[in-house]
Formats: C-alpha cells, sequence, structure tokens
C-alpha cells in the first residue's frame, strides 16, 4: 500500500505539493490536467511537465483520477467512435510517461451527488453532506445552482459549470437509457481500450457511482457487489479494475465493504477510504476518518485490504473543513492529512499483529 493524496495541479489546489510532501508517510500524488475536456486528447509534452513539477517536489505521481470519460460514449453514440480514439491516445500518452493507473466513472451526466457542502457538525467542522429529501425536491439544474454557490470560489470535480450548461439536453439523451444499455456501452468502451492497457500495462478503476443509486431517475451501475463483479466478469482482463471507494459503496448500508474487498481481490488497483454518518438510512454527513466519528470500522476496511494484498495508492477522501482552512469542500489539507496519519497508523498496527 502507498499513502497519496489527490492534487487537483498548481492552477486549481489551494494545497501545494511541498505541503503534501510534509504529510508523514504520503509519497505519491493522484493528479489530474484538469482544464482538459472529456474527450481531448492529453498530449505528451503537458503530462512530462506535469510530471516533471510533481517530481521536482520529493513525490510522484501515483495516478491518474480522472481521465473522464465522454457522455456520448456512456451513451453509445456513433461519435463514440472517435472519443475512444482519443481516448486511447491518451492511455498511449500516459504509458509511455510510465503512468499505470487510471480512475474514471461512468455515471450518467452528474459525478457525485451531495445536497449540502458545508453541513455544521457539533464540533465547528463543516462537511459535505447528502439527503434523498432534498434531491427529491429538487430539479436538477438548482441543484448545480447550489452547489456552484457554495464552492469556496473553486470548481468542483464532476461539476463544472461548462459540463452543466447542457444538463437539460443531457438529461434529454438518457430518457429511454436503461441500466442494461449502459452496462453495454461500458463493455464497448472497455473491449476498446484494454489492447492500449495492456501494451502499457495501465490498470483502469473504475470509481463507483456516488451515491450508490440512481437519483434523478438516471441509470446507474456501479453500485454494489453483483453489479461490479459482472463488470468485472464481462472483460475478464486484470486491467479492468476498480476504485474501491469506501465512501462512495458504503452510502447503500447493504453494501457489506470488507467482503466487496475480499471479493474483488486482484481487481482492486486503487482505494479512496472514508467515513461516513448515517442519520438515518436516507440522511448521511461526511465525517472524520476515524472509525467512532462515522459508522464505518475503518479497521476492518484497511485489515480486509492488507489481507488481500492490496499493493496499489490508497488515500484518505473528502475530508472535513477544519481550522478555518478555506478550500474545495472535502479537499482541504488539515482533515485529509489527519485521514492519512490515521490509516497509516491502522495500517501499522494491522502489519505488525500479523
Ligand atoms: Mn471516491
Amino acid at each position: 500500500m502507498e499513502m497519496t493524496l489527490r492534487w487537483y495541479g498548481s492552477k486549481f489546489d489551494t494545497v501545494t505539493l511541498e505541503q503534501i510532501r510534509q504529510i508523514p508517510g504520503v509519497t505519491g500524488v493522484i493528479t489530474t490536467l484538469y482544464d482538459t475536456e472529456p474527450g481531448e486528447v492529453w498530449s505528451r509534452e503537458r503530462i512530462h511537465a506535469l510530471k516533471e513539477e510533481v517530481e521536482a517536489a520529493g513525490l510522484h505521481i501515483s495516478g491518474i483520477e480522472s481521465v473522464n470519460v465522454h457522455e456520448d460514449i456512456k451513451l453509445g453514440k456513433p461519435e463514440r467512435e472517435a472519443l475512444i480514439r482519443n481516448y486511447i491516445e491518451t492511455l498511449e500518452n500516459l504509458g509511455k510517461e510510465d503512468i499505470h493507473l487510471v480512475c474514471y466513472n461512468f455515471m450518467p451526466v452528474f459525478d457525485w451527488t451531495r445536497t449540502e457542502l458545508a453541513r455544521k457538525r457539533p464540533d465547528g467542522s463543516t462537511v459535505l453532506a447528502y439527503t434523498q429529501k432534498a434531491v427529491d425536491e429538487l430539479v436538477p439544474e438548482k441543484m448545480f445552482e447550489s452547489i456552484a454557490a457554495d464552492t469556496n470560489d473553486t470548481v468542483m470535480p464532476g461539476w463544472e459549470p461548462e459540463r452543466m450548461a447542457h444538463v437539460k439536453e443531457l438529461f434529454a439523451e438518457y430518457k429511454d437509457v436503461t441500466e442494461e444499455d449502459l452496462f453495454e456501452n461500458l463493455k464497448y468502451f472497455l473491449e476498446q481500450i484494454m489492447p492500449v492497457c495492456n501494451k502499457y500495462d495501465i490498470r483502469m478503476a473504475i470509481h463507483p457511482d456516488d451515491p450508490a443509486w440512481p437519483v434523478f431517475g438516471l441509470p446507474r451501475i456501479i453500485t454494489n457487489k453483483k453489479n461490479i463483479l459482472r463488470m468485472m466478469q464481462m472483460v475478464d482482463d486484470v486491467h479492468n479494475g476498480v476504485t474501491f471507494c469506501s465512501g462512495s459503496y458504503g452510502t447503500n448500508r447493504e453494501n457489506d465493504l470488507p467482503d466487496m474487498i475480499r471479493s474483488l481481490k486482484g481487481r482492486i488497483h486503487f482505494a479512496h477510504v472514508r467515513n461516513l454518518k448515517f442519520n438515518s438510512d436516507d440522511d448521511f454527513e461526511e465525517a472524520a476518518h476515524l472509525s467512532r466519528d462515522g459508522s464505518f470500522d475503518m479497521y476492518e476496511i484497511m485489515k480486509a485490504l492488507y489481507d488481500i494484498g492490496f499493493e496499489g495508492p490508497v488515500r484518505p477522501d473528502h475530508g472535513r473543513m477544519i481550522w478555518g482552512e478555506k478550500a474545495m469542500p472535502g479537499y482541504g489539507l488539515y482533515d485529509r492529512a489527519l485521514g492519512a496519519a490515521y490509516l497509516n497508523g491502522l495500517y501499522e498496527a494491522i502489519e505488525k499483529s500479523r
């Protein structure tokens, strides 16, 4: 296991590489070219420059999160052919720069969904939160407005204004798309990219849908053990793997997280480890990483990762906003650094007790 932190690049992140370098045990970053559009080819020059910048700070790139998949690929439109060719070219350029892990997702229209970006907790920290009631009462465009108003002047991944400008049209395009269609379109995409992944040993790691159920009537498929195993089997190649995100799979309380980890042995290429606190089945807020601050047993999650011999990068996920920090909600320095230290502590204890 390698401890990493997500970093959006010096132009977009409030956290610096120098700060990340000082978190004990963090040796790598998970990063991206944040200003590229889905469907665009990432040039080798830009990837190389990013790599040099990270390495000059004494860190390395442990993986990319994300190379986003264009909606036309998810929709299975004829335009997907050219877009998949571009995606392959991006993978080729990443491979040539010795980058071997790519996180992506296959969620229609929206990336993750939260209804509050700054819910206040009893200790005064603020966190992202979700309540189904609020989603049921909202039209999607309004949801974007409320998210945009609350981002501390940062651009939230998955909620970029360019993407949201087309929300209405996208909803119309997805009107008749079923879960089966989405599986088919994902399979098609994976089959096309597997040769280049094999050539450069690039491990694709699909991120689960967050929350792990359909929202606004859009189909969502990467939500539970049955579906993720189906996805592994339909393109049975080790490079077709998963990002195990405890906070996303964990939104559905029927998902047994340690059991899912064990059943995905060999196919988990990347892990996001964070905690949630449930107030009811359809109201949850993000908690500190510490087990007793939330609803998950973080020791059991880390132990399951240890038991399956997981060797990929792990990162603390969404932190609380604490100590007066102003940052992209979920992506401040302080609480994620506390999370990394805590997860490293759990891991050391598990290792030494074996
Ligand atoms: Mn995640």
